[in-house]
């Protein structure tokens, strides 16, 4: 399409996006990050996002989850604080006074990865949209709740920063057509939602999107079919959380975490091929080629 300016991203951009880190930095200068994560059956897609962000740098990270899972969370991943909101298999909608209370020393949120779908979460989906002012990062089961819900989009208007990290079965979902007309039509519908959404989309893929509210796009050249298993996605969330929580911008955050997420990729499949390797061993690489790319 003549009137969109799409980019491959490369090593030198990304390089450009990463945080300085200074003699004197401490984990409060590194940023405080709030994941909103979990569910019965799915803890696991709350500690590969912290997973993702603790390996992405980021100062500290507090994982709201419901307190039927808060014990499981909290053991699997020591280096989190845990808030346990009301709520035995899902969250609530009491969840949001546990967000708002954390909400006031954070940079970054990230809201969905294993939340399930449970219709009280809808109100603290509005409640986080339309009062969190710091960047807020939308997937999975938020992204499913907003494809039940449209008008909570509408909620955020201009309160702060959006990013929705969609795969082709969510973004079929929100945009009310089929995955084959979302795979069909990759760029141009990934760059008419971001402007319409007023939101960074990163359209999940083999060749991940990144378009921005500004009718920019950009290609990720990274990762390989390894990354088509469980769990890769909820890494990249918090990764991006972590890129925010650091202080990096929403557009450049999407960008480095979905890069660096496919070199970690890449990586592994120089030892196991395009298949084998796990979502934790993707964020456990992450320092690694963060390293190699500095
Ligand atoms: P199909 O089958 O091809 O028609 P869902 P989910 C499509 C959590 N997790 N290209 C595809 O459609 C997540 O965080 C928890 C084309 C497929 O059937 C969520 O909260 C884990 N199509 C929850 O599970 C680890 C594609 O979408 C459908 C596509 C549900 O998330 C796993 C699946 O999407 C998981 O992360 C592509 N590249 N990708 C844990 N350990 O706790 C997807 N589709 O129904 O949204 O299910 O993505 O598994
Ligand atoms: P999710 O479906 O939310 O777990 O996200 C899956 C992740 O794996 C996304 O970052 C996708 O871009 C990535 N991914 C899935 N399949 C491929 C593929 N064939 N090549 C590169 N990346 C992929
Ligand atoms: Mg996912």
């Amino acid at each position: 399409d003549e009137g969109i300016s799409a980019f491959v991203l490369t090593d030198d951009d990304v390089r450009k996006m990463l945080p300085i880190r200074t003699l004197k930095g401490h984990k409060g200068t590194h940023g405080k990050g709030i994941l909103v994560a979990g569910s019965k059956g799915m803890s696991g897609a709350a500690v590969l996002a912290g997973r993702g962000a603790l390996r992405s740098g980021i100062g500290l990270l507090q994982i709201v989850t419901p307190q039927g899972i808060a014990q499981e969370v909290d053991t699997a991943i020591t280096e989190a604080t845990i808030w346990s909101a009301p709520g035995d298999d899902f969250l609530n909608e009491e969840a949001w006074s546990v967000i708002l209370k954390q909400s006031e020393k954070a940079q970054a949120f990230a809201v969905g990865p294993g939340l399930g779908q449970n219709l009280e979460f809808t109100l603290v989906l509005g409640d986080i949209l339309s009062s969190l002012s710091c960047p807020v990062v939308l997937d999975a089961d938020a992204l499913n709740q907003l494809a039940i819900e449209p008008d909570l989009l509408g909620l955020r208007n201009g309160q702060g920063p959006l990013i929705l990290t969609p795969h082709p079965g969510e973004m079929a979902r929100l945009c009310e057509c089929s995955v084959e007309d979302v795979e069909s039509n990759r760029l141009d519908l990934a760059v008419a939602k971001a402007v319409e959404w007023e939101a960074v989309v990163v359209l999940k893929g083999s060749v991940t999107i990144i378009a921005s509210p500004d009718g920019r796009a950009f290609f990720n050249p990274t990762g390989n079919p390894g990354l088509g298993t469980g769990g890769t996605g909820d890494v990249l969330t918090g990764s991006i959380l972590a890129w925010l929580a650091q202080g990096v911008a929403p557009l450049e955050a999407a960008c480095l975490g979905v890069y660096l997420h496919g070199k970690s990729a890449d990586l592994l499949a120089g030892e196991y091929g395009w298949s084998g390797f796990t979502a934790s061993e993707v964020a456990d690489k992450l320092p690694k080629v963060r390293r190699e790319l500095e």
